[in-house]
């Protein structure tokens, strides 16, 4: 898992879940995850229904924040959990092996469990300060990367507060991934904010 990692945002978007996830598979994106923190159960099955066949034709990964039951009802390639959410373990159990597991790690500690539970991938938040998700808790800057890199060779996806100026660093960081929300759907031209971001990784 490479790259700039796309995740949906109805609130933030100005165009769309289904139009910006047709924008980042067209731009490539290897993984889309579909989280909706606000929909009742039945919208957000319908929804994710629509978003996993779009992935589907496209050959992106097409995974869901959380809802381990959504994501099995509508065939997603897997789930991302946080720290709050079903514990890494037992999802694996219920979801069984071949699907991916991602986990939201805020330090080290966490990390190195995330990583004998079983998850395929860390997202490593929040990196710095973040409007969008107002629980997200202190930043924890590039330092954070850094030291999970140097005791884990799953991949890393930074999360939270990113932008086009602070994204290198990310990177330089060991970020494997990135995902950046608000400066992305927020936009008038979701595709051309991604591309900058892809550009970014073909550079290092
Ligand atoms: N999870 P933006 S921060 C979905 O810290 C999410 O776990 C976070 O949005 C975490 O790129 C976040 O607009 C939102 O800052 C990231």
């Amino acid at each position: 898992m490479k790259g700039y990692y796309f995740i949906t945002d109805s609130k933030l978007s100005r165009a769309g879940n289904r139009s910006d996830v047709l924008a980042a598979v067209s731009c490539g994106v290897e993984t889309i995850q579909y989280r909706n923190k606000n929909a009742e159960t039945r919208e957000m099955y319908q929804e994710a229904l629509v978003l996993a066949q779009i992935c589907r034709d496209a050959g992106s990964l097409f995974l869901i924040n959380d809802r381990l039951d959504v994501a099995m009802a509508v065939g997603a390639d897997g789930v991302h959990v946080g720290q709050t959410d079903m514990p890494c373990s037992k999802t694996r159990r219920l979801l069984g092996r071949g699907k991916m597991i991602g986990v939201t790690v805020h330090s080290l500690v966490e990390a190195l469990q995330a990583e004998r539970e079983g998850a395929d991938y860390l997202g490593v938040s929040p990196i710095y300060q973040t409007a969008t998700k107002p629980d997200a808790g202190k930043p924890a800057g590039i330092r954070l990367i850094e030291e999970i890199r140097e005791r884990v060779s799953l991949p890393l996806i930074a999360i939270g507060g990113i932008n086009h100026s602070n994204a290198p660093e990310v990177v330089q960081a060991g970020a494997d991934g990135l995902c950046a929300i608000s400066c992305v759907v927020a936009e008038d031209d979701v595709r051309s904010q991604i591309r900058r971001f892809q550009e970014l990784f073909e550079r290092v």
